[in-house]
């Protein structure tokens, strides 16, 4: 008998109804999440055929060019789930200020940031990009528009976060509490199917990624951690962790959650915030990892208990292994005295 093909818009629907008082809005909402992933990838998937590659001339709020498939993920987003009604307000990697939609969404239960895609820099190549979400429940009255306060509320609050990834197939990897699940885009009937049901970090940590471009600038204890990994020194690991980059969070972050890893990008002399975002980078990822039996941490507590100020702020990111990100902040207490370096 054929294997049941179960999509990701029925799990959703599945995990809704342990909700007796679900009103069906999130769901409708995910499904508006799910169409813009179907088109984005379509679009990402044709990139090289069509002249949407390459740089618009546009720079964004964080001061870096904007590719053309960015600009088009970022309006697609922002398009759908302006006009959805579920949202009264979003965020995103791509615009400095929140994005209202017309008064009737002013009655959207939730608010959602984005980083509508995410390693751009490698489109040209023909390297794995992402989208990424996560979704808040408002907090302000329903009736009035979004604010501020509905975003600035700590990752332990998310209601639902996830990724997709365009790579050699499109897989959307989500988690609303419930165990992580990762779906897999079937271009033939135009679904994402169930593929890797309730994923579950592996015990063991056999990678670790990070660009050691930086090396001079870490801290002493990132360094002493890195060594660690390479086998450096008198705590060296006997065995060696393999050392994966592909300077795309997502891709580097999806292959540590199948395989086992540790994902640092540190907080630096000259930037002690490092370069990922807390709202709409690190919280998602924060939240799908702990859910799947991982831990993310700023090098001093979990990301998600992170009271954030701004919506753009940037955060040092140590995530995977719960053991290794453990080690992480004990090399971190044991060697940098200096706070203010690891944010
Ligand atoms: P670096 C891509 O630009 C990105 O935001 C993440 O996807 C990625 O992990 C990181 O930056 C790579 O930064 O400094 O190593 O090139």
């Amino acid at each position: 008998m054929a294997q049941e093909l179960i999509s990701i818009n029925r799990l959703i629907a599945m995990e809704g109804r342990r909700y007796p008082k679900a009103t069906g809005e999130f769901s409708a909402l995910m499904s508006e999440i799910v169409l813009t992933a179907k088109i984005i990838s379509r679009e990402v998937n044709k990139a090289g055929l069509i002249d949407i590659t390459g740089f618009t001339g546009d720079v964004n709020v964080q001061g870096e060019e904007v590719r053309k498939l960015d600009e088009y993920a970022n309006d697609l987003f922002l398009h759908i789930l302006k006009y959805s009604g579920h949202v009264c307000a979003m965020a995103s990697e791509e615009a400095e200020e929140l994005i209202q939609g017309p008064t009737y969404t002013n009655s959207g239960k939730y608010v959602v940031l984005l980083d509508p895609l995410d390693g751009s820099s490698n489109i040209d190549a023909n390297v794995s990009i992402g989208s990424i979400f996560a979704i808040y429940r408002r907090i302000s009255p329903s009736g009035e528009s979004g604010t501020l306060e509905d975003f600035l509320q700590p990752g332990r609050n998310l209601v639902a976060a996830g990724y997709v990834i365009y790579g050699s197939s499109t897989m959307m990897v989500y988690s609303s509490g419930q165990g992580v699940h990762g779906f897999t885009f079937d271009s033939s009937v135009g679904t994402f199917a169930l593929s890797h049901p309730n994923i579950k970090l592996p015990d063991k940590c056999g990678i670790y990624s990070v660009n050691e471009s930086y090396w001079t600038k870490w801290t002493d204890g990132v360094r002493k951690y890195v060594e660690r990994c390479k086998g450096i020194g008198e705590e060296g690991l006997e065995k060696p962790m393999s050392a994966r980059y592909i300077g795309s969070m997502v891709a580097d972050f999806h292959r540590n959650l199948l395989y086992g890893g540790i994902f640092l990008y540190p907080g630096t002399v000259g930037k002690p915030q490092g370069k990922l975002r807390l709202m709409y980078e690190a919280n998602p990822m924060a939240f799908i990892l702990e859910n799947a039996g991982g831990a993310a941490s700023n090098g001093l507590i979990d990301v998600l208990d992170i009271t954030p100020t701004e919506l753009h702020q940037r955060t040092p990111l140590f995530m995977g292994n719960k053991e290794e990100v453990a080690l992480i902040e004990n090399y971190i207490k044991q060697y940098d005295l200096q706070e203010e370096l690891v944010g």
